[in-house]
């Protein structure tokens, strides 16, 4: 190798080097970029802990100021706050789990206010059949591509989901970074937005004329944008759908343990499999990894954070875990929760998790200061 071209191609790789380590949106806002780069460096060493919906309700609580069943727990709130813009879409003022949007919005402001991160999903409503985020029949996507008979809608909708993202400011009068996770869950069948419901093509196409109309004409410039699968069984199945990486910030999975504590060893090794492979699949794209969803419904193993959850996690680079929501009990009285309310058979356990210094929590991440 000559000299010159040695030169040219270390300058070529460091250029690309510096730039892959940037979030993909070229005019994102300082706080953006600042939550990026934070979240880059935090891999690997911290691993924050968050919530979906979680200063809004939970077992113990309900919509009380200052309490939430995780801050019940550990005397914090968590590092990282989930909520969903479900039926935004419609223009309904609460979402689909019944929470405000006006509350959601304040919550994000007082989340922020803590120093925590914020994302959010969109359980969006089948454009084609009007009917749920479930109603999986097949040529949804298809219908909203640019040309589809649903592209009109999906953009007024879109402009919905703009309209509420373009008010979240801080005190400062600045915006509120937001972890943006579109398509959750896209290698399952279970969503009209899953495998066997419209080809790769389509699904990629549709990733990225979302995020082309959000950032470029809709100019919002203070978003990550979350990429993720379920569990998933090889790097070929994670990618499948992956629209590339100057669209993606972040890449992650969702993973249930299935009721039963049998199971412990098998979720063990599935789970550090695809934790894993979502490492390489990171260190090699220069992208964020994270544990977008995670859950154990109502915790029957007392002893499973530390003895499931923290082991198998600890030595991977997701930089955050999103557990599930505490919704409470439902209409027939059955409980849905994943992480312990005050009093829950695996607290205690949850509280030396805490202690461990691996999992940052609130005050753990206000030290980090990642807005900065
Ligand atoms: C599911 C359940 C549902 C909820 C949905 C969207 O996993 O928690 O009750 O409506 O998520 O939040």
């Amino acid at each position: 190798m000559n000299f010159k071209f040695a030169l040219s191609s270390l300058c070529l790789f460091a250029f690309s080097a510096i730039n892959a380590q940037e979030c993909i949106d070229r005019l994102a806002t300082p706080e953006t970029r600042a939550l990026f780069k934070n979240l880059y460096r935090l891999s690997g060493k911290k691993i924050l802990f968050g919530h979906q919906d979680d200063p809004a309700y939970g077992v113990g609580c309900k919509y009380e100021s200052g309490r939430s069943d995780i801050r019940d727990v550990t005397g914090e709130f968590p590092a990282v706050y989930g909520f969903d813009l479900g039926r935004i879409e419609l223009g309904q003022d609460h979402n689909l789990d019944a929470v405000p949007f006006a509350k959601t919005k304040q919550y994000i402001r007082e989340a922020y206010d803590r120093g925590g991160v914020i994302t959010l999903s969109w359980h969006l409503n089948n454009p084609l059949t009007g009917g749920t985020a479930w109603d999986n029949k097949p040529g949804a996507v298809a219908s909203i591509l640019p040309g589809g008979e649903k592209n009109i809608l999906y953009r007024a909708w879109l402009d919905r989901v703009a309209g509420f993202i373009g008010e979240l400011k801080g005190s400062k009068g600045e915006y509120i970074p937001v972890v943006l996770r579109l398509f959750h869950e896209l290698n399952g069948g279970w969503f009209w937005w899953g495998k066997n419901q419209c080809s790769p093509d389509e699904m990629k196409k549709l990733w990225q004329f979302t995020i082309h109309y959000l950032k470029d004409q809709k100019k919002i410039h203070h978003l990550l944008f979350a990429f993720n699968t379920d569990r998933f069984n090889s790097t070929a199945e994670w990618f499948e759908r992956y629209p590339g990486d100057e669209w993606i910030d972040i890449v992650g999975f969702d993973i249930y343990q299935a009721h039963d504590i049998k199971e412990n060893a098998a979720f063990t090794a599935f789970f550090e499999k695809d934790l894993g492979m979502l490492d390489s699949i990171a260190a090699s794209h220069h992208k964020i990894p994270a544990l977008t969803e995670f859950g154990y419904h109502q915790i029957p193993d007392n002893n499973w954070w530390t003895t499931v959850f923290l082991p198998a996690i600890r030595n991977h680079n997701v930089v955050y875990a999103l557990a599930w929501r505490n919704a409470g009990a439902n209409e027939s009285g059955a409980s849905e929760y994943y992480v312990p309310y005050k009093g829950q058979g695996s607290s205690a356990d949850f509280k030396k998790m805490y202690q461990s210094g691996k999992i940052l929590f609130e005050k753990g991440l206000q030290a980090e200061n990642i807005y900065k």
